[in-house]
């Protein structure tokens, strides 16, 4: 079986990277163990330093696995789903099934799936999948069985499941998000590794594959960890397990694995001109001078461009006109993309975002972002988000409150959100899991993290709706940290140089009634995100009035501020947990936020309350994060109605 990886990862490192990449290198002899298993001359080759770093320092198992891709757009591709009951068995601390002594990856645990001798011979493995109970995938075991609502460690999943390949054809197991390491068999062959909670990941399975009785075997484990991202303090809810849809995908021997159509970013926006198409459709297996066809039917665009010797083809084409994307008007397009016998639908939106001094311009047009936070948590029936039908509720609320913006808070969430969003209208600040304290020292750290951000902006590059990429919440601000997240931001802008950069900084604390906003970091963001508690964590309420900002001369997005409230807990307007002081908070908020001349836009903490077990007041909190506009079970509190017209009325903040 041969690995692939994507194309558009750093094919040239950045010096950090290059400086990291040898440093790993020397510590090998000068020859990285995936140096050794990449084939010669094969588009392997082309693999990011991250990814040699990631599996030279972080995952030495990656040593004996065949690399994985990540798939664009599975979501438009006619799969298998392997959705449904998994069995699954708890691998207590210290996961013998998983681990070995010296916390390496066994070839021989439970990954092989193999059986207990139960009735005779001689005593062997304690294990047995096909006896062992079941739950939902996607879900999260937390929520599905009450003896692991705690649990972080490693739990096993298998499923059996007959398949009929087609002659010829290659198929890869998709994974769209497993918190936080993966390791998976499939028919007792360990095929691939990943980490990081949040992201998709595939795995060819395409020799390993028989007809009937196949068996695939995925080790979760949920340990937080002092080098993962995140790090082991959190805020949210640590839900493990195979959070997102699993499915098997086949494709052709050749296949579009990625691809980038958008509107060509000119130097000055004008509407007059603003029809072109830009971008790459990349193809594996395909040789040199391979054609890829990309259509726009409804705007006159039909172009064929060739791959290049990395089987990438890069296109531009004039529309014949075109309706440009907006929250206003989210208009997508049926983009047909095909080569050989590959062929992709998807639905795009075209549009321009840009900065501008201290604006935000959509489409030349000055926008101010009405929006809250959201944790990818499930209204009503509680536990990580996943569906249709969580999607549909969370956006029910957006559109309740008069929201035209969403920052997803602290990950990637399920592709469905951005679907939705770019159906409906709403813009996302997209995010990797950087929070807080992060080991910003550590090369392998740095390495994960251009690792999840190259994930991030592949799976979503095609969504209109995302304007933002942020690299990070709430740093601490010091020269180690300042250099990782400014290398950071700019291997985001390389990786797609179309949306502006973002992060949320905290602090300063206020001096007298001054703060001044003097984080060096916001010299890296194109857009400055602020978190601030005034009223909540810091001060009282009325303080907020005296508070006088200064803010670096940028575009400003008010990203976190708020107060807990309990739904139904009512009291005087100083009354803490009452929905009365969530909303007196909220009032003397907006006096501040309106003498910042910059601001262009507020996103409160948050759109709904969220399980958080570190939360532990009881009666008030019971391991909720009660900072909600809405209850978890999606009542409105009294500020959700202060939001709601503000909004409606566009009472705080201007777009210019
Ligand atoms: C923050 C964090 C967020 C927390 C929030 C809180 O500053 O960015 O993740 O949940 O404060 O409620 O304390």
């Amino acid at each position: 079986m041969r690995g692939i990886y994507p194309a558009p990862l750093p094919l040239i490192p950045s010096p950090l990277n290059r400086a990291i990449y040898l440093i790993s290198n020397e510590g090998r002899g000068g020859m990285s163990n995936v140096s050794r298993i990449l084939p010669k001359a094969s588009f392997t080759w082309r693999v990011s330093s991250a990814l040699l770093v990631f599996c030279g320092l972080v995952l030495p198992v990656c040593a004996q696995q065949p690399l994985k891709t990540l798939l664009v757009g599975v979501d438009r591709r006619s799969v298998t789903s392997l959705d449904g009951d998994w069995h699954y068995l708890v691998d207590q601390p210290p996961a013998k099934g998983l681990y070995k002594p010296d916390g390496t990856v066994k070839e021989d645990g439970y990954g092989l799936n193999t059986h207990p001798n139960i009735s005779s011979g001689p005593h062997n493995d304690e294990y047995d999948f096909a006896t062992a109970p079941t739950m939902k995938v996607p879900g999260d075991w937390n929520t599905q069985d009450p003896a692991l609502f705690r649990f972080e460690g490693v739990v096993w999943f298998e499923r059996d499941f007959d398949f009929q390949a087609k002659a010829g054809a290659r198929t890869f197991l998709h994974i769209g998000a497993a918190n936080y390491k993966s390791f998976v068999w499939m028919n007792g062959k360990h095929v691939c590794d990943h980490e990081g909670g949040f992201t998709p990941f595939d795995c060819e399975v395409t020799a390993i594959l028989k007809p009937t009785q196949n068996s695939v075997v995925i080790a979760v484990d949920s340990t937080r960890m002092v080098d993962g991202i995140p790090s082991v303090s959190i805020d949210w809810f640590n839900y493990g397990g195979l959070n997102r849809d699993v499915s098997l995908v086949t494709v052709p021997p050749a296949f579009i694995d990625d691809y980038d159509v958008h509107l060509k970013k000119e130097a000055t926006f004008s509407s007059v001109n603003a029809n072109t198409l830009t971008g790459y459709v990349h193809v594996v297996g395909a040789a040199a001078g391979t054609n890829v066809t990309v259509s726009v039917p409804e705007a006159g665009v039909r172009t064929t461009a060739k791959t290049d010797g990395d089987g990438k083809a890069a296109f531009e084409v004039k529309a014949s006109k075109l309706e440009l994307w907006s929250h206003e008007t989210p208009k997508l397009y049926k983009v047909e993309l095909a080569s050989g016998e590959d062929r992709i639908d998807e639905e795009i939106g075209f549009r321009d975002i840009r900065v501008d001094g201290t604006r935000i311009l959509l489409n030349g047009k000055a926008i101010f972002l009405q929006g809250a936070n959201m944790h990818a948590e499930a209204p009503i029936r509680t536990g990580r988000a996943y569906s249709d039908e969580d999607v549909k509720n969370i956006f029910g609320f957006l559109k309740d409150l008069n929201a035209n913006f969403v920052r997803l808070a602290h990950y990637p969430h399920d592709e469905r959100m951005e679907r939705m969003a770019d159906k409906q209208g709403i813009m996302i600040w997209s995010e990797i899991p950087l929070w807080q304290h992060i080991s910003f020292e550590k090369p392998e750290v740095y390495a994960k993290a251009t690792f999840m951000l190259n994930e991030m902006i592949r799976r979503d590059r095609n969504k209109a709706s995302v304007i933002l990429w942020s690299v990070s919440n709430e740093t601490p601000n010091n020269p180690t940290r300042t250099k990782f997240l400014t290398d950071l931001a700019n291997e985001a802008r390389r990786l797609d140089a179309t949306r502006p950069i973002t992060s949320a900084l905290i602090g300063p604390h206020a001096k007298g009634d001054q703060i001044v906003q003097d984080d060096p970091l916001a010299n890296a963001l194109d857009v400055v995100g602020q978190n601030e508690y005034v009223g909540w964590y810091e001060g009282t309420p009325d303080e907020a009035d005296k508070l006088h900002w200064t803010m670096p001369n940028k575009p400003i997005l008010m990203s976190e501020f708020g107060a807990e409230a309990k739904f139904g807990d009512h009291g005087g307007r100083n009354d803490r947990w009452a929905e009365e002081q969530q909303v007196n908070v909220y009032e003397h908020q907006f006096v501040m936020i309106n003498k910042i001349p910059q601001v262009r836009g507020l996103v409160p903490w948050v759109l709904m309350d969220f399980r958080s077990p570190g939360r532990n007041i009881p009666k008030l909190q019971d391991g909720f994060n009660r900072k909600g506009l809405f209850s978890e079970k999606g009542e409105k509190k009294q500020a959700f109605y202060l939001f709601q017209k503000t909004y409606k009325e566009r009472l705080v903040g201007k777009a210019e």
